[in-house]
């Protein structure tokens, strides 16, 4: 149905043996990507647009790149969806949406710049091709007499006959604000009021920025969750959700917390609903070494990998990657029960790989600190290491020997503390050569970037310090590519 016909950039091949392009997350076929948007499942077909630049490894001359799938893991690039127009209100870019079912009809809704305004696009053909609406600005400015940080990325829904759109913003001097609209017919709408502004959250002292990017709303269990991008003029923060009640066009906060806390390798995020009802979130991983290298590499930016958005009992949303990944799992390795203490040999010692998946069950037993060190050199001199220390619950991904290269000096990522019902670390790793992503106890997300310069940095290892840790079970599957090439 839908046939491949992708932008083809200078060198795709130079592109394509990259050592550290991922093997099996979502990239464009070369260039810069950013956030994912219009994401829907439509008669069967997953659609992922997204924040695309098809001239450079750079962002800029923001473009909707496409892809379809048909389970989220195996995608097909299509042509550029939406272009910026000459003389339209989307001249200088076609950024960041959203895509709604309307009663049969499928519209996706997008911010043009400059200005920022809101614009809507519909499709004839299932979403093959795109036209924008002729009547485009459907928002063209924002409140009148309000000095706003931003005016972008709409997030639409619909309750009973009417709809609803959030849009992110900020009050210039106050902090983020997301701004709420209505319509009756997703063509002319009208400013309600803000849904939320940063005097109404609880953020515990957590910086939020002045501006809130990329906003989502949507049920989860019996309550509402809101999560935006939070940035400043000097660049992103992190993603953080806050649970909550939505009544009466108006969200009451609860808890606040950083939906990934690789902060800003976790950004932008999107979710949906798919036809068999399971809430899907992708997030945009952007690199963590320098511009030039980017440039060089010929491409930028990985989506994460599929995550389950669901609810858990005690409020808070759990996190899952999605089952179809393990269509990717290929050769095992199995332990089960083992003792390791400060001196033991490291049992994963003949594994060697840097793209694969770990799922552990690890009982802390006496051990002051235990954790995995992954993508090791032979010598030792490039490792990232993951830690966790069982009485503080703080987890830490530390990137900064992850990388000989002075261009990719890393960082070091932090869960301050990780909550840990079952007494266990319940662990679920992916690694594809330079993204890093881990689920922790079904609670936490952490992505992470690293750049290894040598092709021997592919050894795992497993340690505690301070005294001993059981591993009750620990599987190891290298996983299959979705590159054609
Ligand atoms: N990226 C888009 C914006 C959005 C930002 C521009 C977040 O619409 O606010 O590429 O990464």
């Amino acid at each position: 149905m839908f046939r491949s016909k992708p932008a083809q950039p200078k060198s795709l091949s130079n592109v394509h043996a990259d050592r550290l392009r991922p093997r099996y997350h979502f990239l464009p076929p070369a260039n810069w990507m950013n956030d994912p948007n219009g994401l829907i499942q439509w008669k069967g077909w997953y659609h992922l647009f997204y924040q695309h630049n098809p001239f450079q490894a750079a962002w800029g001359k923001i473009h909707w790149g496409h892809a379809v799938s048909q389970d989220l893991i195996y995608w097909r690039h299509l042509p550029l969806a939406m272009k910026p127009m000459l003389g339209g209100p989307d001249s200088d870019g076609v950024w960041s949406g959203c895509a709604v079912n309307a009663n049969g009809k499928l519209v996706i809704f997008y911010t043009g710049v400059f200005p920022e305004v809101q614009c809507m696009a519909t499709t004839q053909d299932d979403l093959k091709t795109l036209v924008k609406y002729p009547g485009n600005p459907i928002v063209p400015h924002p409140p009148a007499e309000m000095k706003l940080a931003g005016f972008r990325d709409p997030c639409v829904w619909q309750e009973g006959d009417t709809w609803f759109m959030l849009i992110g913003s900020g009050f210039e001097g106050l902090g983020g604000a997301l701004l709420l609209y209505t319509s009756p017919d997703l063509v002319h709408w009208e400013y309600l009021h803000p849904l939320l502004t940063a005097d109404r959250v609880n953020a515990g002292g957590l910086p939020l920025g002045n501006m809130w990017e990329c906003p989502q709303m949507f049920p989860l269990g019996d309550q509402h969750l809101v999560h935006f991008s939070a940035c400043d003029q000097k660049g992103s923060y992190y993603v953080v959700y806050l649970t909550g009640a939505y009544r009466d066009k108006t969200f009451y906060p609860q808890r606040l917390l950083k939906l990934d806390y690789g902060n800003q390798f976790f950004y932008a995020p999107q979710s949906f609903v798919d036809e068999r009802g399971r809430r899907i979130m992708l997030g945009w991983s952007r690199e963590d070494r320098s511009q030039e290298a980017q440039i060089q590499a010929g491409w930028a930016g990985v989506m994460s990998l599929p995550r389950l958005v669901e609810p858990r009992p005690d409020g808070l949303p759990g996190f899952r990657p999605l089952d179809e990944l393990q269509v990717l799992r290929d050769r095992h390795s199995h332990l089960e029960n083992v003792l390791i203490t400060p001196a033991s040999i490291n049992p994963l010692n003949p594994i060697q790989s840097d793209s694969f998946e770990l799922q552990a069950v690890i009982e802390p037993g006496t051990a002051e600190e235990f954790g995995l060190k992954v993508c090791v050199s032979p010598d030792g001199k490039e490792y990232t290491r993951l830690d966790y220390s069982p009485a503080s619950g703080r987890f830490t991904v530390d990137t900064t020997h992850a990388s000989l290269d002075t261009r990719a000096p890393g960082s070091l990522y932090e869960i301050p503390s990780l909550p840990h019902d079952s007494g266990f670390l319940q662990l679920r790793l992916f690694v594809d050569r330079s993204i890093l992503e881990v689920y922790l106890n079904g609670w936490a997300c952490l992505t992470a970037r690293m750049y290894p310069t040598l092709k021997t940095s592919l050894g795992i290892e497993i340690f505690s310090k301070g005294g001993d840790i059981r591993v009750k079970n620990l599987y190891f599957w290298t996983m299959k590519s979705i590159q054609k090439n």
